[in-house]
This record gives structure tokens, C-alpha cells and sequence, in this order.
């Protein structure tokens, strides 16, 4: 590794505890005066607005500007007024002498965030950033698909893929994109069934059609599979799907009212894992 003298440097300065009466409005950094910092920080965005779906995390690029000769490795303390989370607590980065460096940060909004005014904050030497970020409510639209950025969870993933895949609103296949994520989901346990997704609603809402995307290709695509719906009486099995061959089924049943939906994937048209891309939930 490179000579860390440039980092002891900053690391001295961040260990100096003083009181911060100022705090920047904006995405940049509010400083004491009659004094630079080594690094000023900004995000890109400077403000976010978000809608509460937690599997739909905004992501900031917090970015930090060195004002040395030297390399400087930064710590960055981060905070999320709650209920809102954030995807790291401490940013830690190499900052060379000639160019930026930029770290992202993702900003969860869980589903029963209150609609109103937050703000994620950043700490770094004696700078203290605020950055605005408002929840709105969710438009009351009845036909509204429910599921989408809602909370997903599999009974297995493959390699770096995500469940949120299937509630991202993007029904095509990219498995690609080291900086993105994924727009779909397969199991990890080849050749072995069942699979399972499961997507917790907002708050309990009548369901009365769920639609399924799987791959588009039939070699790849799910074949078999039931619908189930968590309701008052517990899980209800309310529709089963059989030799399916490619994309969508939308399947269609008398509404119930669920807090959470599941698929349990029994069977694929021969691919060994069970695969989908993304799962929709509406209304009556
Ligand atoms: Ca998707």
C-alpha cells in the first residue's frame, strides 16, 4: 500500500471533538471558519425525495474533495434520522492528491415511514452536512401496483443477485452491471424445490391479481407455481399456476385482504432454478 502519512494527517484532525453550530441547508458542507478542511464533502444529490419502498433504496454519491498534496484516506461519520437507514454508518475512502473520490451511500425509507421531512447526515473533521430528504405518501391510485419497491425476501438467491430484483418495477432479465443491480431473481438451490418469494404490503390492501413475470425464454422459465396471500385466517392458498412456459401469468382470484404475498415455486420447464424478474400485486 501507499504511505499512509497523508492519512495520519487527516486521521489527527478527526480525532479534535469540537462543537458544530453550523449546518449546511444543502449538499455542501458548512465548515468552521477561518479555517479549510483537508477534504470538503458534498452529496449528488444535494436533497432527495423518496417514496417509502424499502426494496427501493435512493442512492447518494457522497463525494470528497481533497485539498492536500498528499493522499488522504477520510472517515466520514453518517447518520439517518430514523426511521429512515442508511447503508453505511462510517465512509472510509482514498482520496488521491489530483481528482475526488466518491463513495455511495443508499438511503432506505421503510414502508411506515410517516410522509414528512428527514435528513441523512454526514460528519466529517469539522464539517457537518444535512441532507434534505422528504417522504411522500404513496399516490392513492387503485390501480396501484402494490408490490412494487415493498419488503422481499427468498427462501435462497444466487450469486449477487437480490430479491428486490422482483419489486424494482423493471420486468426484463439484466443480471449484468457491478454499479446496478440486478433486475431479477433465481434461486440458489439447483434442480431443488420448493422456491420461495415472499413481499410484505405496505399495510394490509384487497388483492385480487397477482402477476408473475418469469423468463421470457421457455428454456429458462418457471412452470409451475402457487399463489398465497397472508390474511387474518393466516396464509391462504388463493391461486396455483401449472404448465406455464414463458413471461407473464397474471393470475386472477376473489380479492382477499393481505398484508403479504408469496409465491412457492414448484417447478421449472427444465432450468435448473426457479427464476423471476418481477411480481406485481393489484387490487380487485
Ligand atoms: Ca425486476
Amino acid at each position: 500500500m501507499d504511505s499512509r502519512t497523508g492519512g495520519r494527517l487527516a486521521a489527527a484532525d478527526l480525532v479534535v471533538a469540537l462543537p458544530f453550530a453550523l449546518a449546511a441547508e444543502g449538499g455542501t458542507a458548512a465548515a468552521e471558519p477561518g479555517r479549510d478542511p483537508v477534504v470538503s464533502l458534498s452529496t449528488s444529490p444535494q436533497r432527495l425525495d423518496l417514496l417509502p419502498r424499502p426494496c427501493l433504496p435512493a442512492v447518494l454519491t457522497v463525494r470528497f474533495d481533497g485539498r492536500s498534496t498528499e493522499p488522504i484516506y477520510p472517515t466520514a461519520v453518517v447518520g439517518a434520522e430514523p426511521p429512515l437507514r442508511v447503508s453505511d454508518e462510517i465512509l472510509s475512502t482514498y482520496v488521491p492528491p489530483d481528482r475526488p473520490a466518491t463513495a455511495p451511500l443508499a438511503v432506505v425509507v421503510p414502508a411506515d415511514t410517516p410522509p414528512g421531512d428527514y435528513a441523512v447526515s454526514l460528519r466529517l473533521d469539522r464539517q457537518r452536512l444535512s441532507v434534505p430528504v422528504h417522504v411522500s405518501a404513496e399516490a392513492e391510485d387503485p390501480h396501484r401496483n402494490l408490490a412494487l419497491g415493498q419488503a422481499t425476501t427468498a427462501s435462497s438467491t444466487g450469486g449477487t443477485l437480490d430479491p428486490c430484483g422482483v419489486v424494482d418495477g423493471n420486468r426484463s432479465y439484466t443480471l449484468l452491471g457491478y454499479d446496478r443491480p440486478a433486475t431479477a431473481w433465481a434461486d440458489a438451490t439447483p434442480g431443488a424445490f420448493p422456491d420461495q418469494l415472499e413481499t410484505r404490503l405496505a399495510k394490509p390492501a384487497p388483492v385480487g391479481r397477482v402477476d408473475l413475470h418469469t423468463h421470457a425464454d421457455a428454456r429458462f422459465a418457471l412452470k409451475d407455481w402457487d399463489v398465497q396471500a397472508l390474511t387474518d385466517a393466516g396464509w391462504q392458498t388463493v391461486a396455483q399456476v401449472r404448465g406455464h412456459t414463458a413471461g407473464r401469468y397474471s393470475s386472477t382470484f376473489p380479492a382477499v385482504t393481505a398484508s403479504a404475498v408469496r409465491v412457492v415455486m414448484l417447478a421449472t420447464n427444465g432450468y435448473a432454478y426457479s427464476t423471476v424478474t418481477e411480481l406485481e400485486f393489484y387490487g380487485p
